[in-house]
């Protein structure tokens, strides 16, 4: 039989069709059940010549969909000349194997599809190492099917088949490059520990949220720049970007795009971008982006929040901005999730409307974490000086006899550092702080 190629995990070009199990308790919002796959295909560089779907109580442990449809799938492929399937969930080696036997067409699955678009789309070096490190870890387990047609060339009884030398020699070579790249990251996310060590006087927000929501366009638009890389796909970015935000003209806090969520985010993925997702995880406060013209906000902005949980973020204060409003209709979706986070900003990343409620939301937020102090200080304590430029910021000063007095705003835990530096005969007094309502919910 026609033995499918699966050495290269990849769609690029290739006419696919797309075949999807609906199980009950699935919700596609008012998205048609393929729909994302479709777009997940699309920016994989394929074309979708095809689709098909049905309707089952629990995925068939053999084959993903039945049997009879299985075969009514590979005429399908023939029909239409597909060289791949994608199937809308993950698969195990087995039905992967299965599947392929009936289709004779390359079987690809959900993870392997958005591992594909995170590999073509990765630009920086731990990008790049993320995803090759998630890609070889989903393809160890499987990589015995890519094997498997070299014991049929005369392995006997009890003696071991050259496929399975074969593949023994692929898994140490994958596993020592596996150990090589996690020790990679590990330096680059050290490095980046210190990077952000060294920001650590500084309030830092983190846009969050779907892919395609329009972080990128929000990052680019609330800093005034145009550098981060937007368009209408899916995992436009892959690699965090921080900026400064000037909130005015004595506030600023630290502004990070993330890569976007999506449902069913491969495990591994998840694990390898860890340390890009970092940018959240150490965030002061995420502004989660929910794209409110979109049929499917409502599930869209629950998977922001459930994958927000599994990565730790759980317990941080959130800002919900309502985006595209500029484009959205209204929906019973919209109004039961406008309903279910009253807190929320309505905003038009594209247009600029809102960003100005967003803002002043956020600078309510990092003023509401500073105490304002006076320090009067001997000129000659160059360490409580350089200290208070570094970790607070500076309103105001005088000097007057050797004697410098300074205005300046800190974050309370910074003040142990500025005591600790104060000789005998400086002083620190704390003002107390005006009372503010809180302006952010929980994640
Ligand atoms: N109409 C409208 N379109 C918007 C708005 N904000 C973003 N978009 C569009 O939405 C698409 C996706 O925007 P991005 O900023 O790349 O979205 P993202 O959340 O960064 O996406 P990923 O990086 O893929 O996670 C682009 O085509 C934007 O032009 C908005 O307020 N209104
Ligand atoms: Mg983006």
């Amino acid at each position: 039989m026609h033995e499918p190629k699966r050495d290269e995990l990849t769609v690029r070009q290739e006419r696919v069709i797309l075949v999807g199990a609906l199980l009950p308790g699935e919700d596609h919002g008012g998205e048609a059940p393929l729909d994302e796959l479709q777009r997940l295909a699309e920016t994989a560089g394929a074309r979708v010549a095809g689709r098909l779907t049905q309707k089952l109580p629990h995925i068939d442990p053999r084959t993903y969909i039945g049997q009879g449809k299985a075969e009514e799938l590979r005429d399908l492929c023939l029909a239409e000349n597909a060289d791949a399937v994608l199937c809308d969930h993950d698969l195990s080696p087995a039905q992967v194997r299965n599947l392929e036997r009936v289709t004779e067409a390359k079987v690809l699955d959900r993870s392997e599809v958005i591992l594909d678009i995170f590999a073509t789309r990765a630009k920086s070096r731990q990008a790049k190492v993320q995803v090759e490190l998630a890609q070889l870890e989903y393809t160890l387990p499987r990589l015995t099917r890519m094997w498997s047609h070299l014991d049929r060339l005369g392995a006997g009884i009890g003696t071991r088949g050259p496929g399975e030398r074969q593949l023994e020699t692929d898994r140490r070579v994958i596993t020592r490059r596996m150990a090589h790249m996690r020790r990679e990251l590990a330096d680059i996310a050290s490095r980046k520990v210190r990077e952000s060590a060294a920001r650590s006087g500084e309030f830092r927000v983190c846009l969050v949220g779907y892919t395609n929501a329009g972080k990128s366009t929000l990052l680019n638009a609330l800093t005034g720049t145009n550098d981060a890389f937007v368009e209408d796909r899916l995992f436009a970015t892959l690699d965090t970007k921080t900026r400064t935000w000037e909130l005015d003209g004595s506030h600023r806090a630290l502004l990070s795009d993330t890569v976007g969520f999506i449902r069913r985010l491969p495990h591994h993925l998840v694990a390898s971008f860890h340390a890009t997702l970092e940018e959240a995880i150490d965030a002061d406060l995420l502004i989660h982006v929910i794209d409110v013209s979109h049929r499917d906000c409502m599930h869209q902005a629950e998977v922001a929040r459930q994958v927000l949980e599994e990565i730790g973020c759980g317990g941080h204060p959130v800002l919900n901005a309502f985006n595209k409003c500029d484009v959205a209709l209204p929906t019973v979706e919209a109004d039961l999730l406008a309903a279910s986070l009253p807190d929320h900003v309505r905003i038009s990343a594209l247009r600029g409307d809102g960003l100005a409620d967003l803002r002043a939301r956020v600078l309510h937020l990092v003023a509401q974490r500073e105490t304002r102090v006076t320090v009067r200080v001997h000129c000659g304590n160059g360490r409580l000086l350089a200290l208070l430029h570094e970790l607070a910021s500076v309103l105001a000063s005088s000097s007057e006899n050797e004697q410098v007095t300074l205005e300046a705003r800190v974050e309370p835990r910074h003040l142990p550092a500025l005591r600790g530096a104060a000789g005998p005969s400086d002083a620190i007094i704390v003002h107390p702080a005006a009372p503010l309502h809180a302006a952010a919910g929980k994640a």
